[in-house]
Parts: C-alpha cells; structure tokens; sequence
C-alpha cells in the first residue's frame, strides 16, 4: 500500500473536522456536502474488501427515498448482498479516522481482516440520478484507484441492478450477463414465458400506471420497456423530466403519507405502484370509486406471492420448505393470514433488509418483504436445482409448473429487494390468476395503524430485543407500553431507534383508526 498516495489524495478529499458519520441500515447517508471524504475512504476500503474476499465488490452512491441534496454510499458484498457486519465497523472506523489518523486506520484495517495486500482488486461502481452523485463517484474511484485497485463504472443504475452486477461477476455468468442489457434481457425473457398463457391469447391489454420517484426507476424502467411483450402497457409518471427526486411522490412517500402521490392521475379502480429513489422498493395502491385510497403494501405483495409460490409446490407435489420473513411493522392481520389461513410459518426479524435476508436463506424458498416494500424471494440452491431438473423431466400440468418455478426463480432478483423484478412477478402473478387489483386487497383488511416519530436527546437511550419488539431499556418502558395496549382490542405496539435518523419510531395497531392513533400517542409520551 502506497500510505503516502492514500494521505496525498486525501487532502483533496479532506474529512470536515470533528464529523462522525456510521455505517447504517443503508450505509452512509446524509447531506451530500459532508460526503466527499467517505467516498474517497469507501473507494479505499472496497479495495481491501475485495482483495480479503477475492472477488468484485460493489459501490452504490445513492441516498434511495432522501430527499435530493442527501446522498448516500453502501458496499455490495460478494454474492450481491450487503455488506458483512464486521466489515460495517472497519467502514465506520475509517470514515471518521481523522486525516492524520487515515493510514494508520487503514493499516488496522488491512492486519485485523488479514487482508493480502499483494491481491488484486476490483470494483465496480454506480450511481442514482442526484446532482451530486456524478462528482461523488468520482471520488470513490479516486479512493479505488489510488490503492491500485481496478475498477469498471456502470454510470446510472437503480441500486439492485448493481447488486445484480456483483453477483453476475462473482459467479463466472452463471447468475446472468454482468451488462444492464444482460439484466433487461434476464428479466424480460422470464417475464414473457412465465407470463405468456395469460398474454398471448389476444386478450386486453393491462395498463400499470408507475410513479418513479423521478430517480433511476424512470430511467431503467422506460429501457426495460422495449423488451417487455405487448401484452403489459407500463406507463411512467415522476419520470424525472420536470420534478424533484422523492418530492411528494415515491414508495416511501405514498407508504408514510398513506395517500397518492404527486403527478399521477388515478382514475377508479385504476391498479398503480410506486418505486422510491433508487428503485428497491415497490408498492401498489387504487382509488375505489368512492374516491377512498387503497394502499397494498409489501406485507400484501408477499401474501401474493407466497400464495402463488405453494399453489405451485402443490402442483408439482414437492415437499420444499416455504418461510414467510417480515418485521414487527408486518401488520397484525397479514401474519394472521398468512399463518392460518394459508398455513405459511412466519418468521420476524429486526428492521433493515440485511436482516429479512439473512433469515429468508433458512429455507428452500425463502420469502421476505418489509412492510414498506423491500423484498424479494430467495430459492437455495437445492430446491433451485431440483426445479431445474423437474421442469426438464416432468410433463403435462405439473411440467408446465415446474416450467413456471423456474421461470419465477430467474424473474426474481436474488441479490436483493427490486422494484422492476418484483413488479413483473406481481404483473405476472395478477395477469396469470385473472385477479383484479381490489380482489387482491380484499384477501384481508389491514387492521388500523399509525407510526410516529418522537424526537429524543439520545435515541441509544432504548434497546430492544425479540426482533425489536420488546423494550429491555429503559427499565420500567416495556412494562408501560403494555399497560397501554391492554387498553384496547386487537392492539400491539412497540417503539425502537431510527437506524437512519436521530429519532425513536413508535408503531402501534387496533381495532379502529382512532384507537390506533390514541395508543402510539400515548405510547410515544411514555418514551419521553
Ligand atoms: C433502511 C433499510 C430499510 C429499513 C429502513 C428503516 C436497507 C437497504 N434499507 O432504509 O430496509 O426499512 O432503513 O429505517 O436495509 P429506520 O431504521 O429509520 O426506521
Ligand atoms: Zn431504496
């Protein structure tokens, strides 16, 4: 390592003094001016990564549903996932070493991970629409370059297209083609044969009217259309020609605001979805013809899916295991559907998609969506190489399903939650069962909810445990939240610390609307 390079080029990227930043949730986010440094220093620590693990490693500049003048920075691991957890913590070390202290960080780093400095590197970068994420992936490849590492920029690309990218290279192609018409041409080619009975027969065309956040989503979204069969016209709306990225539009937005967002007109009955910033999360929602507001959120999207996934198993009569992964943000009521009536076993874990990840890889399909819409499906290796095999050998009804598992297992991207593979999977889902979008909200009602952020001098004040569902601190806490929710019917609640924000979130469920709203706000004064 060239330490007198690294501390040359730093200068240029120099850490705003006494700034402490940490590896969150989602990596890296905030204000884009106080970035610069952490992206040089994230360039230099993905060389190190990718060396320990001998393999290409992945660096998404992107704040995802922030507003525009925030940015963000995350490393993408091996096999398309997140980062390893120990190696958030040489991430978070590095990014606040201060400019003296840089080196010798970076020499901390390299012995404690047994890094092989005489490794070879290679990273490969991308970037969402923001103004300042051109200039700041830049500067990762400074940080790349200046330790010798090789790189290859991809340019614009939603954040799990780069997660797709990682994975494609570090499987020697088996996974795909590592170019974005490599990604198109996957995804589309599963599209149009899993979905082909119910598109090809002449009938009417399906319209999905899509809010993109004007990000990435708009970009990628109006390419991936020319390789879409005619049979599914996707209209785009916040494609990014005239407003601001996430302002007053995008999942994240239409989830927390529950209402529509901006520039997108919906008629009644009319099924719509939206992307957020960087294009890993998808929702869908409607208008009934009262005018009222139909959210379906990610705790729907897997119902859907899961329900299609057994329908499938059953049909081809083999015995894989099918776990459901969500949050405590799940809604009481889609637990409660999914456990007895479609008699999937549930799981919950902490929040942040790593998390859903990790657990989902337990099962021979494992399903995990958060409530907010980040999810998608995995498949281990034994059950995708035993579908593999039963859609080459078996024939007829359970031929042609076996076909459709396979071709569910290639339209999923399995690096992480995508808001483009996920809404071809549902496009394809509702087109093949004839199921209109009202007729898959009413499976269940959502019981009534309200989440609330209260506003804390130190949110580490509160941890929690039991997949953040229970308060082990402060003492006395969790004792008074349940008193409250004894309350009232049908009720549950739980607070825990923002991973993304200095805040403590509340959530809270019951029977009515009113009583939802009472109870988080009671439980919010009882954090104070
Ligand atoms: C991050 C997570 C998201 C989670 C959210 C929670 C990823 C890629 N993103 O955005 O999954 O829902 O954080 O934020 O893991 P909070 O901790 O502020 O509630
Ligand atoms: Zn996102």
């Amino acid at each position: 390592m060239d330490l007198d390079a690294v501390t040359k080029h730093s200068a240029s990227h120099a850490k705003p003094d006494g700034l402490i930043l940490q590896y969150g949730t989602a990596g890296f986010r905030t204000k884009a001016d106080r970035l610069d440094h952490v992206m040089f220093r994230m360039g230099l620590l993905a060389v190190l990564r990718s060396k320990q693990t001998k393999s290409t490693i992945g660096v998404m500049v992107t704040a995802s549903h922030n507003p525009e003048d925030d940015n963000g920075v995350k490393l993408v691991d091996p096999l398309g996932e997140m980062l390893a957890p120990s190696w958030e913590e040489h991430a978070t070390r590095l990014a606040n070493a201060e400019e003296q202290d840089l080196a010798r960080a970076l020499v901390a780093i390299s012995e404690e991970a047994a890094v092989n400095l005489h490794q070879d590197a290679f990273v490969v970068i991308a970037r969402d629409t923001r103004p300042s994420s051109e200039k700041l992936s830049e500067s990762v490849i400074d940080g790349v370059t200046v330790l010798g590492g090789q790189f290859h920029d991809y340019g614009l690309l939603t954040t799990p297209q780069l997660h797709y990218m990682v994975c494609c290279r570090n499987t020697g192609g088996r996974y795909g083609e590592a170019t974005i018409d490599g990604y198109f041409h996957k995804l589309s080619t599963a599209f149009a044969e899993l979905s082909k009975q119910a598109f090809c027969s002449g009938g009417d065309q399906r319209t999905l009217k899509v809010d993109c956040a004007n990000g990435i989503g708009a970009l990628k979204l109006r390419e991936m259309k020319q390789y879409l069969p005619q049979g599914l016209s996707v209209q785009l709306f916040n494609d990014g020609t005239s407003g601001k990225l996430n302002h007053f539009c995008g999942a994240d937005f239409v989830k927390s605001h529950q209402k529509p967002p901006e520039g997108l007109e919906m008629k009644a009955n009319e099924r719509c979805c939206s992307f957020d910033g960087d294009a890993d999360r998808i929702i869908y929602y409607y208008c009934d013809a009262d005018g009222h507001f139909h959210l379906i959120d990610g705790d729907k999207i897997a119902m859907l899916i899961s329900s299609f996934l057994k329908e499938l198993l059953l049909e081809i009569g083999e015995s894989l295991t099918v776990g459901v992964v969500q949050t405590a943000y799940a809604n009481g009521s889609s637990t409660r559907y999914l456990e007895e009536v479609m008699k999937v076993p549930v799981y919950c874990t902490k929040t942040g998609v790593k998390h859903l990840h990790h657990k989902a890889q337990e099962f021979d399909l494992g399903v995990y969506f958060e409530a907010n819409g980040h999810g998608t499906v995995l498949f281990s290796k034994a059950a995708e190489t035993k579908i593999r095999q039963l859609a080459k050998e078996l024939e007829d009804k359970k031929g042609k399903a076996a076909k459709m598992l396979e071709n569910v297992i290639d339209l999923f991207n399995q690096a992480t939650g995508d808001a483009i593979s996920d809404m071809l999977v549902i496009e394809a889902i509702l087109a093949l069962k004839g199921l209109t979008i009202q007729q898959w909200d009413a499976l269940y009602t959502d019981l009534p909810n309200r989440q609330l952020k209260v506003k804390v001098a130190d949110r580490e004040v509160i941890s929690t445990t039991d997949a953040e569902r229970q308060v082990v601190k402060p003492p006395g806490l969790q004792e008074a939240i349940n008193d409250l929710v004894r309350k009232y019917k049908l009720s549950r609640a739980f607070v825990r610390p923002s991973g993304t924000e200095d805040v403590v979130r509340v959530y809270a469920e019951a029977d009515s609307q009113e009583n939802a709203d009472s109870l988080a706000y009671e439980v919010s004064l009882a954090v104070f």
